[in-house]
């Protein structure tokens, strides 16, 4: 028994064509002298009409005990039908119950009764089946794909680093400490120090895509505790080029979505626009005064609170940079600005209240290094292994990282960065 077609690749011209489809039972209309199956497969659904006068009795009796949700494989003739799906119905001339599904379901794959968020979660692979849930894998692995060709275009070779790590780099608070035989370790927060070592291999460009783990203990719709990062570096470029890479990677990403992805972006309600560029830059700053003209009470020198980055996403449409951060919120592989130290070569993409990434021209001297290591309140001791690789010709590099669950949120239009995971880890959430 093999599978002849997709739902996708069935069109009404194919009017008399035998077909073997298979797939879940979506739904059973049973109208007493006909009953109407919609059979449902990656990319749609497919109508299996079923007159008790034209078929066998004994297949009948059989559709008509179908169980939802059960998987079955349906042969039979493909019939041109105006008020089916796809314009198309298939009169089945035989059934093949693979899998019966229990019964009642923990949700409904139809849609038709709306589930909480935990319900759905709790029972995930149900939850999948549901076409507006599995448009946005299509649409994300379409994103990381895109992200790929478009960075092995402009000469960036993908590197693996280790999760497993001895020290923290983007502040000690946020870690999840692990046993490692007789010694403590950390799940790797970044690849920070790894992809920065890498700039001294004379490797020049290197990408990642792989998770990173934050011990966030608080629970928002933006922060999950193990996401994917997209990490690069670059050598012998500026922030400002890396800057370009990045809103350059966004617009290719979202013709690349609407090329591909027309039928998971029309599931969702959803058209992209392709923004402009370059991007909105604003210095920090400008965007500090901003949020204070909205009403909101920020001091320069601090991060942006919550309630800053709300103020900011009322005024600003779209992407857009946030430039010039004070040296001192930064971490310390950040580059201060030659002519004001206090400022930095640090930058934040926006898509209107939401940070979607960060990046920045580093620090590529070992002594300065070392000195804001320690102005950080960290030993330079636990760094040895990094420090080292800027002994002995370490290039002026630059690069970011892009949370592509947050990156896949603006795409999509979704709220809750749960739903753009397949198995989200949250404070409370450690199955499925
Ligand atoms: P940062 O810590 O800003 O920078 O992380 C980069 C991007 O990763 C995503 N992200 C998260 N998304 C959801 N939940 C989280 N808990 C979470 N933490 C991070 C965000 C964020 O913008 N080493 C630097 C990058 C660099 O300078 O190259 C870094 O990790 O989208």
């Amino acid at each position: 028994l093999r599978r002849t077609h997709y739902s996708k690749d069935i069109e009404p011209e194919m009017d008399g064509d035998e077909v073997t489809v298979m797939g879940w039972v979506h739904e059973i209309r049973d109208l007493g002298g006909i009953i109407f199956v919609l059979l449902r497969d990656r990319d749609g659904l497919i109508q299996i009409t079923a007159p008790s006068k034209k078929i066998e009795k004994d297949l009948f009796k059989s559709i008509r005990k179908l169980k939802k949700e059960s998987v079955v494989a349906f042969g039979g003739t493909v019939q041109e039908s105006g008020k089916a799906p796809g314009g198309f119905e298939i009169i089945p001339s035989f059934l093949k119950v693979l899998n019966i599904s229990k019964q009642p379901l923990p949700l409904d794959p139809t849609e038709k009764v709306k589930a909480e968020i935990d319900t759905r979660l709790d029972a995930r692979f149900l939850d999948l089946r549901k076409p507006s849930v599995s448009a946005i894998f299509k649409i994300k692995s379409r994103m990381l794909h895109s992200v790929r060709v478009f960075l092995e275009e402009q000469g960036f070779l993908e590197i693996n680093t280790p999760k497993l790590v001895a020290s923290a780099t983007e502040g000690g608070t946020e870690l999840f400490p692990i046993t490692y035989f007789e010694r403590e370790a950390f799940l790797g927060q970044s690849p920070q120090l790894y992809k920065q070592i890498m700039m001294s291999t004379g490797l020049d460009r290197v990408y990642e895509i792989a998770p990173i783990f934050r011990a966030e203990e608080h629970d928002t719709l933006r922060h999950l505790n193990e996401v994917i990062s997209i990490d690069i570096e670059a050598s012998f470029v500026d922030h400002e080029d890396v800057m370009k890479i990045l809103e350059n990677l966004v617009v290719r990403v979202i013709e690349d979505v609407n090329e591909h992805c027309t039928d998971a972006l029309e599931t969702l309600g959803r058209t992209l626009e392709v923004p402009e560029t370059p991007f909105e830059r604003l210095e920090y700053d400008e965007a500090v005064e901003m949020v204070n003209s909205k009403g909101v009470p920020m001091k320069h020198g601090e991060d942006l609170p919550r309630a800053a980055e709300k103020a900011l996403g009322e005024i600003m449409d779209g992407y857009y940079f946030i430039t010039s951060w004070p040296t001192a919120i930064k971490p310390f592989y950040v580059m201060p600005d030659e002519d004001d130290p206090e400022r930095s070569h640090a930058f934040d993409l926006m898509y209107r209240d939401l940070e979607i990434s960060s990046g920045a021209m580093r620090v590529h001297q070992h002594d300065l290094l070392v000195e804001k290591i320690k102005r950080q309140g960290l030993n330079p001791d636990s760094f040895e292994s990094y420090l080292s690789a800027f002994e002995y010709g370490m290039p002026p590099h630059a690069g970011w990282g892009l949370g592509a669950e947050r990156f896949n949120m603006t795409l999509t239009g979704l709220k809750n960065i749960r739903e753009t995971v397949l198995f989200p880890r949250d404070r409370r959430r450690l199955t499925p």
